[in-house]
């Protein structure tokens, strides 16, 4: 286990009041006594205000607040030192070089989370959620990022991974005297735990779609001809005019994507280029890239202008026709679920005509109208399982989590139909124990190398 010891800016770099440096390893009280004048690093945990000079030329850098975190109790568990300095770009730059000049490495990224892990101070799955609740850009991200820090999805895999081992237990005698008739445990209860325990792993594994779509964002694409007010639409859902817009059918030749806060949740929000025939080129290869990404998407707000379903039945022109026609063949395409809407209700007739589809709600990017029965729309249809799950439940946010659940779901089935062939209790037996060797692995109980350097990759240094 590497305990060498290591330095990093925990702070963005920048102009700032302040900056954060963090030291740890063996021998990170020793390179700090080599910078830090004076060195008190009793009473533990106590800050203490000193100079901080190259250790080589004696020379001043800052004047400085640190203290020193003994091991086990820090956040990586080793020695640590915290030190912090002015900020800006060069005073941190100049403490870190002279912290290294002192015998530090700087730290690789992720490296002090994945020390707290080897350490045994974090699960991987706490040490998943630091760097979700620093990269949380909503409010709901924060809160799950939150629970899972707290354990919350670690205490749940913990259960079910008890849950199996007490339905092995159940098989015990039957493994022991594998010769007698019954056990004193009938085949109809061991097949009641098994039930209940799979049960419980799939619904864990049901949070994983809107789950990662958490993390990510829900890719939500905005859809309909040229014209009928996307652009407008979608710069109202971002709160500031990001797309432009005109009266001119065409004009948005790009997808424009943009992120988004509705209702709390994360969103991608793609404009698109409106989709018809079309003779220009640019907005053909637009009308492709809509296309692609219609194909990726989470869900689809589908725009029709108010006026059309009133124009549409009056106008017998072939053009309006074939509009109508595309729209269909475009949704009869659509995977996603389709969230409808009629585009400018301020201009409608009133009442507004009847939709000509099921559930479309009148909006206008003018008047504001609609616009909230919209984004709560888009939140239930994007999140409406983590909606009703609401904070409390765990929900599992990465494939590798959901890689795992469905390892143990398939060990879990591989078990009872091993009972049901009547294969002998001991080798059914081994299923389970697979079965929960999937659940610490994503708990990060006993974690091999390559799936911590995958789960620290994205981190960034400092953390
Ligand atoms: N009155 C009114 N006009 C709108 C509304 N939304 C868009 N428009 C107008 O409709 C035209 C096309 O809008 P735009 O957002 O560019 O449509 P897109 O081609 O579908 O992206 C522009 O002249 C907008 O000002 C609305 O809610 N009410
Ligand atoms: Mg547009």
């Amino acid at each position: 286990m590497l305990t060498d010891v290591i330095a990093a800016l925990a702070t963005p770099p920048g102009r700032s009041a302040l900056a954060v440096i963090r030291l740890s390893g063996r021998g990170a009280f020793a390179v700090a006594a080599h910078c830090l004048h004076p060195f008190r690093p009793t009473p533990p945990r106590t800050v203490f205000r000193a100079q901080i000079v190259r250790p080589t030329t004696g020379e001043p850098i800052d004047d400085v607040l640190a203290a020193c975190f003994p091991n086990p109790h820090s956040y990586t568990g080793e020695d640590l030192v915290e030190i912090s300095t002015h900020g800006g770009l060069v005073v941190p730059a100049d403490v870190v070089a002279a912290l290294v000049a002192a015998g530090a490495r700087p730290a690789t990224p992720g490296e002090f989370t994945r020390r707290a892990v080897l350490h045994g101070k974090m699960d991987l799955l706490q040490a998943e959620a630091t760097a979700d609740l620093i990269d949380a850009a909503s409010p709901v991200q924060r809160r799950r990022a939150l629970q899972q820090l707290d354990r919350g999805l670690s205490s749940r895999l913990e259960e079910l991974r008890s849950g199996i081992l007490d339905l092995e237990a159940l098989i015990a005698y039957d493994m022991d005297f594998p010769e007698e008739d019954e056990g004193p445990v009938s085949p109809a209860r061991v097949a009641r735990a098994w039930r209940q325990v799979r049960e419980r792993v799939a619904r864990l594994l049901e949070t994983a779609p809107e789950g990662e779509r958490l993390r990510e964002g829900a890719l939500l694409v905005i859809a309909g001809r040229p014209n009928v007010g996307k652009s407008s639409l979608f710069n109202a859902l971002l709160g500031r005019e990001r797309a432009i817009v005109t009266e001119i059918p065409g004009t948005t030749r790009d997808a424009i994507e943009a992120h988004a806060v509705i209702e709390g949740f994360p969103f991608r929000i793609v404009d698109t280029a409106g989709l018809r025939h079309s003779e220009d080129r640019v907005e053909r290869l637009g009308i492709e890239v809509s296309r692609r990404y219609l194909d990726a998407a989470d869900l689809v707000l589908f725009c029709d202008d108010s006026r059309a379903t009133l124009k549409d039945s009056l106008t017998v022109a072939g053009n309006e026709n074939r509009e109508t026609v595309e729209r269909d063949e475009f949704l009869a395409r659509c995977v996603a679920p389709v969230v409808f809407v009629h585009t400018k209700a301020d201009l409608a007739a009133e009442p507004p005509p009847v939709p000509s589809f099921r559930q479309s709600v009148a909006v206008s990017a003018v008047t504001g109208r609609g616009l909230a029965e919209v984004r709560r729309r888009l939140a239930e249809v994007a999140f409406g399982r983590l909606l009703s799950l609401g904070d409390v439940e765990p929900v599992v946010t990465r494939a590798r989590h959901r890689a795992a659940l469905e390892k143990a779901l398939e060990e879990l089935d591989a078990f009872q139909v091993a009972r049901e062939g009547g294969v002998d209790a001991a080798a059914a037996a081994t299923h389970l124990r697979a079965a929960v060797g999937a659940l610490d692995d994503l708990i990060g109980a006993v974690t091999p190398d390559d799936v911590l350097d995958r789960v620290f990759a994205s981190f960034c240094v400092g953390k």
